[in-house]
């Protein structure tokens, strides 16, 4: 069974034990594979091209990334996601493009990647509730989708909504948050280079319980900002409604950038949890921006980021 991919598993053929398997036993089973020693799909290889980002950085392991998860319409428990999300079908996903665009329509996933140049990010990922990872992302530039659809100059924020299947997602039946999940970026973020649609980790397709088939990931923002399983973006004018800000405003701002200076209501976020560093691990320094302020601190001069938090 190694040899398939995790998200091509019905909740039937998923036991526990191996949602836990490691990368090391996926990348045998691929092995395996190839060698003809296992009938079946090989695994789905993106060839994302290198890029210089994230060198410097030690990738969290495939197991960490993909069992250790937050997307609340599969339940809010960590281990949920992992679980409760395989039945979800992303073959035939499209995505709603709309508001002040010179192309909307429905696109196709192939639609929308089509031009489209699949990189290897690897990027830090900073979460609000003060733990962390580093993530090998496959994706592009969401400023390459937006270029391709055309912005209109009257647009000045993206606003982008997640899935709501009822039935497969058992979270969205309780109001836990105000669904569907709604997130937002300023037009001059969302065009940063270091902002990217992700499709994959580890140069595999994204496992559901990450967010498959798209979602986007903005490294210097707080986790959840880096919305999942994207099927409507829309350009508007006013800054857009988000969900964690609907359900508590003064602990979820618009902006949401990582601050090791502005604590959360209830906690600080000076230090933080790296995740896959043992139980005796010593806490690290959240870094401004995590890690990015010489990329992106230009995009809020003037600004008063206690303020705007
Ligand atoms: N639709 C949706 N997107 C979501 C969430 C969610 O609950 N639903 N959780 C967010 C939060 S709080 C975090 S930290 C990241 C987690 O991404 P990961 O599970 O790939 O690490 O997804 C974000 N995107
Ligand atoms: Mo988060």
């Amino acid at each position: 069974m190694a040899h398939r991919y995790i998200s091509d598993l019905t909740r039937a053929d998923v036991t526990p034990k191996e949602m836990w398997r490691t990368r090391r036993q996926i990348m045998a089973g691929a092995g395996a594979a190839a060698l003809g020693l296992a009938a079946g799909p090989a695994l789905a290889k993106l060839g994302a091209v290198k890029t210089g980002y994230g060198q410097d950085l030690e990738p969290n392991s495939w197991a960490d990334i993909t069992s250790y998860n937050n997307f609340y319409e599969f339940g809010t428990g960590k281990e949920d996601p992992a679980r409760n999300s395989a039945d979800m079908v992303t073959d035939f996903w499209t995505v709603k493009v709309d508001g002040l665009v010179d192309a909307p329509g429905d696109y196709t996933l192939a639609q929308l990647l089509d031009g489209m140049t699949i990189e290897e990010r690897i990027y830090r990922f900073r979460c609000v509730e003060a733990w962390s990872m580093v993530v090998p992302w496959a994706g592009f530039e969401l400023a390459d989708l937006l270029n391709k659809v055309g912005v209109k100059p009257e647009a000045k924020y993206v606003s982008f909504e997640t899935a709501v299947i009822p039935g497969v997602m058992e979270g969205v039946s309780y109001p836990v948050l105000d669904w569907p999940y709604r997130e937002g970026l300023r037009l001059d973020e969302a065009m940063h280079p270091l902002t990217i649609m992700a499709t994959g980790l580890y140069d595999e397709p994204l496992p559901n319980q990450n967010g498959a088939p798209l979602r986007l990931v903005v490294p210097w923002k707080y986790g959840f900002k880096s919305i999942k399983s994207i099927v409507r973006i829309s350009l508007v004018e006013e800054m857009p409604e988000t969900s964690w800000n609907l359900s508590n405003a003064r602990e979820y701002g618009f902006f949401s950038n990582v601050n090791p200076l502005v604590d959360h209501p209830r906690w600080s976020q000076a230090t933080e949890r790296r995740i896959g560093g043992g139980l005796f691990a010593r806490r690290q320094e959240t870094l401004m921006f995590n890690g990015y302020e010489a990329e992106v601190a230009s995009l809020y001069d003037g600004m008063d980021l206690a303020e705007n938090y």
